[in-house]
């Protein structure tokens, strides 16, 4: 599966990566990853540690994508890759040939988190302006491609993440973009096919709700998972069936007698097989289960900032 990072450059993305990668290492609940490539995590490694001294990272900590495998209790669940574009690639709206490659990129995705400097949002506060649009028209535009680029029946998750939440004055937000953020929050909750989530995050020497837009995209693409398995374990059991009904005698000596496997045989390696599947299914969706249960919990929970559309 495929997570993509989108926001206006500075809105806090790679710092998220770093402390989000930091706290999974560890581990929560069972849940841990891991990065593929050892130098990779190596580079993360360095960049949470530099967080938890209050040390941001620098434009040139990043690379732009990264593959790591999602563990639970030590056992893999499944590999993922998480994107990380340098710079501000949504700022220049007016560059046509960005756009085109950003539409192809949300076409492979399979869960989105966008990014909203919540400091850049209020009125009060707002120092980096960005010219000729603001930060929830290019967000709203972003959520417009990506609904569209997905069909009705296809569950898709964007998790808002409100940045620097650590930075608001009188711990709130004034001006048009709150309201904006509002509208969309609607539309997002009466869209059939995108599963939204919002929360407020801070990253620094201190963190917080920085796991709950990584569960939730981890959530989907264990579903993603899920659902192929169960598709390979029914075309094993149709496969077993018609072995089954083929099966006989008859069809047991002239296979042998033809040196080649009966149908019989064939049945039986089929369902051990099916058996592997139906192992692995087991295996997946405990914790899915667990996960989905969670996110529904912390969003009931008045003393957590994160809410599900
Ligand atoms: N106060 C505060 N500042 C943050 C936080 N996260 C990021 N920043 C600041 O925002 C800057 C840009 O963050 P960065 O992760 O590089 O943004 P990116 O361009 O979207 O990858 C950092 O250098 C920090 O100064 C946060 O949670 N709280
Ligand atoms: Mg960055």
């Amino acid at each position: 599966m495929k997570v993509m990072m989108i926001g206006l450059s500075r809105a806090g993305k790679t710092s998220y990566m770093g402390a989000m990668y930091k706290r999974f290492e560890e581990g929560i609940g069972g849940f841990s990853i891991k990065a593929i490539n050892s130098e990779d995590g190596r580079a993360l490694q360095k960049i949470g540690n530099n967080l938890s001294k209050g040390i941001y990272p620098g434009n040139t900590d990043i690379r732009s994508e990264y593959k790591f495998k999602l563990l639970y209790e030590n056992s893999e669940l499944m590999e993922f890759d998480w994107t990380d574009y340098r710079g501000g690639l949504l700022v220049d709206f007016n560059n046509e040939k960005e756009l085109d490659k950003w539409e192809c990129e949300l076409q492979s995705a399979d869960a989105v988190i966008a990014f909203l400097d919540s400091s850049a949002m209020d009125r009060r506060t707002s120092v980096n302006r960005y010219s000729g649009f603001s930060q929830m028209e290019a967000i709203s535009d972003l959520i417009t491609r990506v609904a569209s680029s997905h069909s009705d029946n296809e569950a898709f998750p964007i998790s808002f993440v409100m940045t620097k939440i650590d930075a608001l004055k009188d711990n709130k937000i004034e001006g048009d973009e709150w309201e904006q953020l509002g509208e969309l929050m609607k539309d997002v909750a009466s869209s059939k096919n995108i599963h939204g989530m919002l929360t407020g995050t801070v990253v620094g020497k201190e963190c917080l709700n920085i796991e709950w837009p990584f569960l939730m995209s981890m959530v989907f693409g264990l579903k993603g998972k899920i659902a192929r398995v169960c598709a390979e374990a029914d075309a094993l059991k149709d496969r077993v069936n018609d072995c089954i009904e083929n099966t006989s005698i008859w069809d047991d000596i002239s296979s042998w007698w033809n040196d080649e496997p009966s149908y019989r045989s064939i049945a039986y390696d089929n369902a051990v097989e099916l058996q592997k599947k139906v192992n692995r299914l087991m295996a997946l969706s405990t914790p899915t289960d667990l996960l989905i249960d969670l996110l529904k919990k912390v969003s009931a929970d008045e003393d957590f900032f994160m809410h599900l559309f």
